[in-house]
């Protein structure tokens, strides 16, 4: 009897092990260690270990791991004071365990945001006094906890607009300008080891690049610590052009900071509008809109893949200055863009498929690390 239990433990752990597997077997985070970290999110089915599978792959092929959404300041602290971290825990956990980069997204965001944040205790706008004072609460709640053990953050996300302007948020509204040098100070003070990274959708529109240039420099000349600048890779097949998207990196590194690419995914499906990310975007479902739902036409599954390889191809060229690529996301049927822009799509942006096997270009990309 402890035959066959043995042998049904092994049994399962070589399925286990093939599903995670590239049909080479060569892992991502291997062949790119002395690279720049591979890195995915992790939703609360792999953070929970429900999605076994999930897991094996994460294991395998990543160096590092972000929280997709258990550390954003809804969950963390739902009503003031009190705090929720037993997700995030378990997020920690699992990347400490298996010896990964651990970065924490996001401190200060306008979305995913708990209501009592901007409203005072009589039912009025808070003050910037007492906004400060929430923001400094939060963040060294957050970043306290994990001192020494998460080892980036991203401070603030999604505060400029493409034309370069500053988004209207709540923060802006109350605080100026000055609510992201505060934001970087405060995780500064919390976790002095920890990186701190500014986070941004669309970040190659030229305008854009220019604001946040100067949001680095400005933080750089009063002393207040930025380690990097988090490029989100939101893309499709047509936009953006790499050109563009270079210069955003060489215009980073020129500033003085590391570039992260975050939350990649390459989406083949149509879109209305090009890449932004902005979750209050959405457009109603059109049969037009979701093409491939019985998987990909090999032309198109072709065109896909070299654009991934594109991208990696760049960032192999930029190596010196790219200190992560993060994938949002392990296998396609858990990805956020099968609902977005256009909701109950069946889209194929991710490295894993459906049946988490590793596509053809996983290979491909651990290959093009031998020439660079
Ligand atoms: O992938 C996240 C999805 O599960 C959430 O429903 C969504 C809610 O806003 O947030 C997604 O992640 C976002 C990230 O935190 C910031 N950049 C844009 C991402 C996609 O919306």
């Amino acid at each position: 009897m402890k035959k066959i239990i043995a042998l049904a433990g092994i049994l399962a752990l070589t399925v286990s092990c093939k599903t995670a597997q590239s049909s080479s077997g060569n892992s991502l985070k291997d062949a790119y260690k002395n690279k720049f970290y591979i890195g995915t999110a992790m939703d609360l089915p792999q953070i929970h270990g429900t999605d076994v599978k999930s897991d094996d792959i994460i294991r395998k092929h990543f160096s590092s791991v972000v929280a997709e959404n258990c550390m954003k300041s809804m969950f963390i602290q739902p009503e003031e004071g009190k705090f929720f971290f037993d997700d995030a825990d378990k997020f920690v956990a699992f990347g400490e365990k298996n010896k990964m980069f651990i970065i924490g997204h996001t401190l200060v965001w306008h979305s995913q945001l708990p209501k009592w944040f901007f409203i005072g205790k009589d039912g009025k706008e808070v003050s910037e006094e007492v906004l400060k004072q929430r923001m400094k609460s939060h963040i060294s709640a957050l970043v306290g906890r994990y001192k020494g053990r998460v080892k980036g953050y991203d401070v603030v996300n999604e505060a400029i607009m493409e034309d370069g302007s500053y988004r209207k948020s709540k923060f802006y509204e109350i605080l100026g300008e000055e609510f992201i040098p505060l934001a970087f100070q405060f995780a500064q003070e919390a976790d002095p080891n920890a990186e701190l990274y500014y986070n941004d959708y669309n970040e190659w529109y030229p305008e854009k690049v220019k604001t946040v240039v100067k949001i680095v420099k400005n933080l750089k000349s009063r002393g207040i610590r930025i380690d990097g600048v988090g490029m989100q890779t939101h893309v499709g097949l047509d936009t953006p052009a790499l050109q563009e998207y270079e210069k955003a990196i060489t215009d980073y590194a020129a500033a003085g900071v590391k570039v992260n690419i975050t939350e990649m995914e390459i989406s083949p499906l149509p879109s209305p509008w090009g890449t932004s990310a902005n979750v209050a975007d959405k457009v109603a479902y059109d049969a037009k809109m979701n093409p491939y739902t019985k998987g990909l036409p090999q032309n198109v599954q072709t065109e896909w893949e070299n654009r991934y390889l594109d991208f990696f191809n760049l960032f192999l060229k930029h190596q010196d200055k790219i200190r992560r690529v993060t994938l949002w996301g392990v296998t396609d049927n858990q990805s956020w863009k099968n609902d977005f822009p256009v909701k109950g799509r069946t889209d194929y942006p991710l490295l894993f498929d459906r049946n988490y096997q590793a596509k053809p270009v996983v290979d491909k990309i651990i290959d093009l690390t031998k020439s660079k």
